[in-house]
């Protein structure tokens, strides 16, 4: 009956149940939660974890007896309901001094201040049992390019990861660190703004190996892209450390909709690669309720982002069984073992070879793939029909 267990491995943030329904243009519209009832609230609907940022816990200016009593509550709460914090990050977004950027500000002393606050947070998440740790660079862009710091804002961003790596290292806290690319808001352009541009930034890293994404479904859609494109290509290269599912209309403010509630069909595929493409990390939703909803709504909204994972797990098990759609997908691909001989390894015969043989282009060129037929019975699995 699609009821989450622990097993399923759904984790949200407390800043995402918690989100009090704030928007650039109007005032909260639900009273804050506390972090331990949060815990409990999770618990009872079947979440395996729950992550945060630093200061979702524990307020930037509270003091050493306040943290340490917060964070008490917290771990008692996470024992008492069987709750795991597999994922911690840090706020470099919402204080003024990042205004301008926080590992990528020109200005020398906040990005000190910046590695200050991170290597704090990453004392914290080791003390919870957090094995990733995300880099969201939210406030790492600009608005206008007049100050000039495009080339050195990456080469600021790469120094301030290699030292946190090392610095991982160095506590034994053997975290594995995940990007998460946005393309824009709260920055006009953020720097690193899709997958694609993460990828590529990693390999310019010290430590490569430690470090991968973290893509978010709106993200990439706000981009333009499809996500689940972006989630094979982080796949293929090993490199799909964590997930943020939530969603997202295309050419819109970023909305965090609940998971499934926009692109049902982006959703699907989305799932069907996480679960059969070898991804065994937490299934994170990154959503919050509607302003407009009371606390019912916050859990109506957590309940229904696990729920239609559950849905869409079991039509990518239909869609595996389904002998009309298994047909039509083995239509589809032509395989042949002879040219798979050829083309599989360079060798200078296979390529004599292959230069001289010949190709009935035309009948290549007038073959239908039957993919308008594939596409309906996949429409007709999640409408139900089948
Ligand atoms: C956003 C981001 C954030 C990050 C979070 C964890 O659009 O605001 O998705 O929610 O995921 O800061 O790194
Ligand atoms: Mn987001
Ligand atoms: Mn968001
Ligand atoms: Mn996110």
């Amino acid at each position: 009956d699609y009821r989450p267990s622990r097993e399923d491995k759904f984790t949200f943030g407390l800043w995402t149940v918690g989100n009090p329904g704030r928007d650039p243009f109007g005032e909260p519209t639900r009273k804050p939660l506390s972090a331990p009832y949060i815990v409990q609230k999770l618990a009872e609907l079947g979440a395996y974890g729950v992550n945060l940022h630093d200061n979702d816990l524990v307020p930037i200016d509270a003091s050493a007896q306040e943290r340490d009593r917060l964070v008490r509550e917290f771990r008692q709460a996470l024992s008492d309901h069987g709750l795991v914090v597999p994922m911690a990050t840090t706020n470099l977004f919402t204080d003024p001094a990042f205004k301008d950027g926080a590992f990528t500000s020109a200005d020398a002393r906040v990005r000190a201040y910046a590695l200050q606050k991170v290597m704090h947070s990453m004392d914290l998440g080791a003390e919870l049992g957090a094995t990733t740790y995300v880099f969201w660079g939210g406030r790492e862009g600009t608005e206008v390019d007049a100050g000039g710091k495009l080339l050195d804002a990456l080469s600021w961003f790469r120094d301030s990861l290699n030292f946190l790596a090392q610095y991982s290292q160095d506590q034994g806290y053997g975290y594995r660190f995940a990007l998460e690319p946005k393309p824009n808001e709260p920055r006009g352009d953020i720097f690193l703004p899709t997958v694609g541009s993460a990828l590529g930034f990693i390999a310019t890293l010290d430590q490569p190996d430690l470090f991968g994404l973290n893509p978010e479904f709106a993200h990439e859609t706000m981009a333009g892209l499809s996500f689940p494109h972006a989630v094979a290509q982080a796949l293929d290269a090993g490199k799909l450390f964590h997930i943020d599912l939530n969603d997202q209309k295309p050419g819109r403010f970023d909305q965090d909709l609940r998971f499934g509630a926009e692109n049902l069909k982006g959703a699907f595929f989305t799932v069907q690669l996480l679960e059969e493409g070898g991804y065994d990390g937490p299934r994170h939703f990154d959503a919050h309720a509607l302003r407009t909803e009371d606390e019912a709504g916050v859990w109506a909204f957590a309940r229904g982002c696990m729920r239609t994972y559950l849905i869409l797990r079991e039509k990518a098990e239909q869609f595996r069984a389904d002998p009309e759609i298994q047909a039509a997908l083995a239509a589809y691909r032509v395989e042949d073992a002879e040219l798979a001989e050829l083309t599989g390894k360079f060798s200078r015969e296979n390529a004599q070879a292959l230069k001289s043989r010949t190709f009935d282009r035309e009948a290549l060129g007038r073959r239908g793939p039957g993919l308008e037929h594939l596409d309906q019975l996949t429409l007709e699995l999640l409408l139900g029909l089948r």
